[in-house]
């Protein structure tokens, strides 16, 4: 399963969001608190502190851009 730390008002946040709902894929999202001294877990996950974070198995992204890329490439079909 997808695991994605968001925050609802990042916008960054929201582009990893529209590209897993144009991929109609499931995912869990874990809302981080707004003040970054606040995300130990994401802090563990990633060894930063931003937001989105996307894991995927054994794979942690945490750039936006990096997420997009990836999920283009592992999960849209092509055509
Ligand atoms: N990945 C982005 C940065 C992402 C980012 O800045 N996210 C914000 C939320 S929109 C964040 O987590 N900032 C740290 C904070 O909230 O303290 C980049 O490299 O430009």
């Amino acid at each position: 399963m997808l695991k994605l730390y968001n925050l609802e008002s990042c916008p960054y946040c929201v582009m990893v969001r529209n590209k897993l709902a144009s991929l109609a894929l499931d995912y869990e999202k874990v809302e981080v608190h707004p003040w970054q001294g606040q995300r130990q877990e994401v802090f563990e996950v990633s060894g930063q502190y931003t937001v989105p974070v996307l894991v995927d198995g054994d794979q942690v992204f945490d750039d936006e851009n990096d997420i997009i890329a990836y999920l283009t490439t592992t999960y849209q079909k092509e055509n």
